[in-house]
């Protein structure tokens, strides 16, 4: 059997993580990146005994170390048919005028340019078979700017139009690209956002939010159709949630 493989960015938590265990369910190859090696390595024992996993440990910033990284891929791993641009964060919830830059650049940097740089690490090989798909995970932010957002939702913005434009340029090569958009998904998310203050544990409460494995089965979903559907874009919310600042709770 001709099986495919997907490479993962932000695969040690969350929907990356949640998307491989999906992904080894249905004997897809992985190849899984992050920059916590002892996660990667877990998730690696864990998924082996169902599929082939290869990990790749990088910092989606580092231009040099994402493109060696890829580089490195052993043989069997080398030809990659489905990427996962995943990785990603927001880092602080804060008006532009009190924003810190250095959160500035960590989502730009990661959100944006590092799914650049592992994008053009991989469409070059895309291009060469004349197949392949690339699914970005974007946001309900990247559709709509919510109070303190700013940043944030300016580099989920940027990643539908880099997903419009990956489609556009990408199609001469029938190469599938599309976006999937969730709202509020219960991940290490906004731990990360609040940097571990307790705002982070009140994100999820009085409601059921979206979980990793929601999301995960929706990816396995969209790379699974007949090779002539792509899903472009998809916009995913709990029931609780009507839009950014809209959410049912009780409490
Ligand atoms: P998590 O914080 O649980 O996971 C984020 C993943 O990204 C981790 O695996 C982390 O791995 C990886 N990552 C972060 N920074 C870097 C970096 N510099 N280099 C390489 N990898 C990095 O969050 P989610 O699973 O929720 O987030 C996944 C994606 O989903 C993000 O793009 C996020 O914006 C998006 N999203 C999340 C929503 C939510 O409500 N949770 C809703 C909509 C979209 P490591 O730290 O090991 O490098
Ligand atoms: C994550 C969803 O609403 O916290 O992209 O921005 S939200």
């Amino acid at each position: 059997m001709n099986r495919k493989t997907a490479l993962i960015t932000g695969a040690t938590s969350g929907i990356g993580r949640a998307t491989a265990h999906e992904f080894a369910k249905h004997g897809i190859n992985l190849v899984l990146c992050g920059r916590r090696q002892e996660r990667l390595e877990t998730i690696k024992k864990a998924l082996e005994k169902t599929t082939n996993v290869h990990v790749l440990n990088f910092d989606v910033r580092d231009k040099d170390a994402t493109f060696k990284a890829i580089a490195s891929l052993p043989d069997e791993f080398k030809a990659i048919d489905i990427l996962i641009n995943n990785a990603g964060n927001a880092h602080g919830l804060d008006p532009i005028q009190n924003g810190d830059t250095d959160d500035w650049d960590a989502m730009m940097d990661i959100n944006v340019k590092g799914l650049l740089y592992v994008s053009k690490a991989i469409i070059p090989q895309m291009i060469a078979r004349e197949s392949g798909h690339i699914l970005n995970i974007g946001s309900s932010a990247g559709k709509e700017v919510y109070p303190k957002g700013n940043v944030y939702c300016a580099s989920k913005h940027a990643v539908l139009a880099l997903t419009e434009g990956m489609r556009i340029d990408l199609n001469p090569f029938g190469i599938k690209v599309g976006a999937i958009n969730p709202g509020l998904v219960e991940t290490e998310f906004s731990q990360v956002r609040f940097k571990g203050d307790a705002a982070a544990d009140t994100v999820y409460k009085g409601y059921k939010a979206l979980q990793a494995e929601d999301i995960a089965e929706i990816i396995y979903f969209a790379v699974s159709r007949p090779a002539h559907v792509n899903i472009a874009d998809l916009l995913v919310f709990p029931t609780a949630q009507a839009n950014s600042t809209t959410v049912k709770k009780e409490l």
